[in-house]
This record gives structure tokens, C-alpha cells and sequence, in this order.
């Protein structure tokens, strides 16, 4: 192979990417999700965090990890929630060359097929995020509408609240870049529900990176169980707030 750069890099892992995807029990879905993934870009490596679910997850990743190089696992010990997982798979991925950092939901919301179309986006930005109402338009398929009203509204609010110009920060479907990433003290990082997501946009935001929103289509899950709960609707109300308090003493 090749070797390039002044540290003798391997090219191939120059535009290396990590796609990070937490899991609670979604074993119907996740050997696909990670097939799908892989067959998209050969430079997409996958990650998936799981916590410790019930449903077997963990043992079917094990088996997938022994026979692909291309997929790993981190697995915690107990239920700990999204941002913890993220935070985990973000840690693990600076120790590491990638250059772009995905987050993804197991569960086929989020469909691998736009996977190259991020890439394309990140060559002219710093984060680029999915989403399901740009300009106006939902391309949101199969939700109730009371939950496209709540997550509609949601996504008013926290504009309103932090100032954040996106049509969607609640969606959990991006790109980083590595720069990103190692610029924010993840340590400081507090939600762990949809709130990280508007958090960590709204860091990245506040350092005044480059994001771009692309246009996804967003399918509800057809197979395992939804893991919403009201505590998580709670923490994004509020946080919003703590978020423009930071901004406003200067501690982001
Ligand atoms: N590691 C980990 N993953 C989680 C946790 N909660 C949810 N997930 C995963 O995070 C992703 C998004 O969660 P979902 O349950 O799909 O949340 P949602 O998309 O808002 O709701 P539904 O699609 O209606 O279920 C999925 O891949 C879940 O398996 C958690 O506590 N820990
Ligand atoms: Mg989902």
C-alpha cells in the first residue's frame, strides 16, 4: 500500500470515516444496518456502542466484529443513554486517524443510501447535519402526526431559545469532521438525549464552524421499539436554556 504525508500515513486512512451507531436492543436491525453501511463507501469504517441490551445485541456484534475489520464495539455495562455512547465512540475515534466522525441511528430512520452524499457535503463544510425540514419541507415517512408536531415544534423552540440557524437540530443523522470534535471539551457535554444533539451543533456553532444541513428522507423504524420518553422531551426544554446562559457568560 501506498504510505503518504510527512508521518508516513497510509493514504487509505487519510479520509477515513467512522460511522458511530448506539445500540438498545435492536438486534433485528443491526446486522443489516452494518452491511448496508459498509457497502456504501469503502472508506466508512462502523462503531457501534451498545448498552448492554437485553434483546442480544452485543453477542451478535461480537460475532459480526470477529469476521469484519471494518466494524467494532464498544459495549458499557449498563443502560447509560445516547450521549454517553456518543461521547464514548467520539473519544475512541480522535485516539484514532479518521477524519470524518458519523453519528447514525440503528434503526433504518436514518437511510445508509444518503451516506455518500454527507461525504460529498463534509469536502466544503465542518459538520453536516440530515435533515427532515429544510426550506420548509418535511420529509419525514410513517410518523404519527402528533409526533411530527412535537418534533416540529421542538426544532422552533430551540431556534427561537439559542439562536441555532438550523431547520432541524434535534436529528441525530452527522457528519463531523475530526476538528470539530477535538475543539469542543466533551467532557463539559451534559444532555444526553435529543438535547445532545442541539448541544453539540450549538458548540460547534458557537466556535464558528461551517455547517450545512442536506436534505433527508426520515422512515420510522419498522422493526424493535421506540426508547422516547418524556424525560428525554424534559432535558431538551431546559437545556435549550442552559445553552444561551453558557453562550452568554462566555463558557462554551
Ligand atoms: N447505546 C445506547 N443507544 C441507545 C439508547 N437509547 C437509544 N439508543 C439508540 O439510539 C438510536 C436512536 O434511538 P431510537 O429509539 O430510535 O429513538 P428515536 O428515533 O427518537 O425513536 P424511535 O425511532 O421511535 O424508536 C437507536 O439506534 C437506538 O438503539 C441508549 O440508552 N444507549
Ligand atoms: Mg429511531
Amino acid at each position: 500500500m501506498a504510505e503518504g504525508g510527512e508521518r508516513g500515513a497510509p493514504i487509505s486512512h487519510v479520509e477515513g470515516a467512522l460511522v458511530i451507531v448506539p445500540t438498545y436492543n435492536e438486534r433485528q436491525n443491526v446486522a443489516r444496518l452494518v452491511e448496508s453501511v459498509l457497502a456504501q463507501d469503502p472508506r466508512l469504517e462502523v462503531l457501534v456502542v451498545d448498552d448492554a441490551s437485553p434483546d442480544g445485541t452485543g453477542e451478535l456484534l461480537d460475532e459480526i466484529v470477529a469476521r469484519d475489520d471494518r466494524v467494532h464495539v464498544i459495549h458499557w455495562a449498563g443502560k447509560m443513554g445516547l450521549g454517553t455512547a456518543y461521547l464514548a465512540g467520539f473519544r475512541w475515534a480522535l485516539d484514532r486517524d479518521y477524519a470524518y466522525v458519523f453519528e447514525m441511528d440503528a434503526d433504518f430512520s436514518h437511510d445508509p443510501a444518503h451516506l455518500p452524499k454527507f461525504l460529498e457535503a463534509i469536502q466544503h463544510a465542518d459538520l453536516v447535519l440530515g435533515s427532515r425540514y429544510r426550506d420548509g419541507k418535511v420529509t419525514v415517512v410513517n410518523w404519527p402526526i402528533s409526533r411530527l408536531i412535537l418534533s416540529y415544534s421542538a426544532n422552533l423552540y430551540a431556534r427561537a431559545v439559542t439562536g441555532l440557524p438550523l431547520f432541524d437540530s434535534t436529528g441525530g443523522f452527522k457528519c463531523f469532521r475530526r476538528e470539530v470534535l477535538s475543539s469542543i471539551d466533551l467532557s463539559a457535554v451534559r444532555s444526553n438525549g435529543y438535547a445532545f444533539q442541539i448541544e453539540m451543533s450549538f458548540r460547534a456553532w458557537k466556535r464558528g464552524f461551517r455547517i450545512v444541513e442536506i436534505p433527508i428522507v426520515f422512515t420510522d423504524r419498522t422493526e424493535g421499539e421506540s426508547k422516547m420518553s418524556r424525560r428525554i422531551v424534559r432535558e431538551a426544554i431546559w437545556m435549550v436554556w442552559q445553552l444561551r446562559w453558557w453562550a452568554v457568560r462566555g463558557a462554551l
